[in-house]
């Protein structure tokens, strides 16, 4: 009965239309994003379902966030997927017996009981743990939910502070497309083109089983991905050692780090520990996000490619480079710079379906229904809605917020829409589109 409390508005049809999606991809310990393409769990997934449960169940909300961090490795990493050990080996693909991680991430203190991957993805956990436990502060008290995670969080912000900051600029940089989240993005051509492909027979892709190939990275990606896995893999998983061909700074990555760092901040407090450290590093980060990716004549933050020449910017346009919204205390110019490119003809959020595209619609690579080059996916567009919010532009947020209400429970929580028409794409029934709607149904 604590699961399905709807509230008592017409609201309920949108209510418990996202609240059966969780349920029914709750695994007992964890949720999955996909019944079909994603039967695993996923990290920054995991965060924003933990965002959506804590609305129907904090206690499902709290271990949603305990079991991923239980698979924390030795030196503080969070991987990117935690395996299911009862989902066949062929329903996924890199699969375990690809990552092999408890054997090649020993050196890097990898759990030796449970299979992951050895990569990361954008660290969204410490806002989720925070936001999990104002929604019922007495039972994560009790449970002792902050307490237990804090040192765990603490661990995962000084890896990437630690052992990623490969620019030595003072961000955190990627080594996979994968590790950003947005696999496929246009931003990721020229640096992926440096890398030589896997040869085509060595490996099945499992994605296509489930998705519209149209509607999902190419094969030529596929290559690079699994060439660029395979090399970090081999080399132990050791950042200093690893010859990471891919290395990009992010600045949805490091924003949603900041936004992290500050949670931490107000965990350290909540727990006995002292904040600040974790404010100093809040601030040290975004001095860094500022000075090394922030393109005034653009009004746009760009990722950064290490290993380019010049000063490494990538000369495309993508969504990433607004998520800063959420990072407070930006300059006022560039808040107002974020604000008219996001309202603006190259992402015209407000029009057509309302909501911000994952690419430059007017950008040389924009496709409107493949994956990260141009649909609207629902994660980003509610970290934007939450950016409107703190950056004091409400009615801006309020239309948002709708608009990501309408498409959601419209196009049966799928995993991305059609930017322009609507249209659903990917997955149905997708974790975080259904999380994020009971998150701003509230
Ligand atoms: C997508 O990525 C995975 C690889 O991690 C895939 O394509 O198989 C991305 O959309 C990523 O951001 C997301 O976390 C994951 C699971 O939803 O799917």
């Amino acid at each position: 009965t604590e699961l399905l409390q709807a509230p008592a508005t017409t609201r309920d049809g949108a209510w418990r239309g996202a609240a059966e999606v969780l349920i029914g991809n709750w695994t007992g310990t964890s949720t999955v994003p996909s019944r079909s393409l994603y039967p695993h769990q996923w990290s920054w997934d995991s965060a924003f379902l933990a965002i959506g449960w804590r609305h129907l169940s904090p206690r499902r909300a709290q271990r949603e966030l305990e079991s991923l961090l239980g698979a924390q490795w030795g030196d503080g990493r969070v991987p990117h997927i935690v395996f299911n050990p009862s989902v066949p080996l062929g329903a996924y693909f890199p699969s375990p017996d690809f990552w092999r991680s408890s054997a090649a991430g020993a050196g890097r203190g990898a759990p030796a009981t449970v299979e992951t991957s050895g990569i990361v993805q954008p660290p969204v956990h410490a806002l989720a743990a925070l936001l999990v436990h104002e929604a019922d502060p007495e039972i994560s008290r009790r449970r002792g939910f902050l307490t237990r995670l804090y040192p765990r969080l603490a661990r995962w912000h000084d890896y990437l502070a630690r052992r990623r900051d490969l620019g030595r600029g003072g961000l955190a940089a990627v080594v996979h497309p994968w590790e950003p989240g947005m696999d496929n993005s246009p931003c990721w051509d020229g640096p992926l083109a440096r890398i030589e492909p896997a040869e085509p027979g060595t490996f099945r892709r499992a994605d296509l089983d489930h998705g519209a190939a149209t509607d999902r990275p190419t094969d030529l990606d596929y290559g690079r991905y699994v060439r660029l896995a395979a090399e970090y893999r081999d080399a132990g998983y050791d950042d200093a050692a690893a010859p990471h061909g891919f290395a990009v700074e992010d600045p949805n990555f490091n924003a949603l780090f900041i936004a992290s760092e500050y949670a931490l901040a107000e965990i350290a407090a909540e727990v006995g520990a002292a904040p600040a450290g974790h404010l100093a590093r809040a601030e040290r980060l975004t001095r860094a996000l500022l000075d090394r990716l922030w393109d005034a004549e653009a009004g746009v933050f760009r990722c950064r490619d290490l290993h380019a020449g010049g000063d490494g910017l990538i000369p495309e346009t993508s969504v990433a480079g607004l998520v800063p919204l959420i990072v407070p205390g930006l300059p006022g110019p560039v808040v107002d710079a974020l604000l008219r490119t996001l309202t603006g003809p190259h992402f015209a959020l407000g029009d057509r379906t309302g909501l911000a595209p994952s690419y430059d619609l007017r950008g040389h690579a924009f496709d409107p229904s493949r994956y990260w080059r141009g649909p609207a996916w629902f994660n980003i567009n509610w970290l934007i809605e939450r950016g409107l919010r703190l950056q004091g532009v409400p009615e801006r947020a309020d239309a948002l917020r709708s608009a990501f209400l309408r498409s959601a429970a419209g196009s049966g929580y799928a995993e991305y829409v059609d930017p322009l028409t609507g249209e659903p794409r990917g997955a149905r029934r997708f974790g975080w589109t259904a999380a994020l709607t009971l998150d701003l149904l509230g």
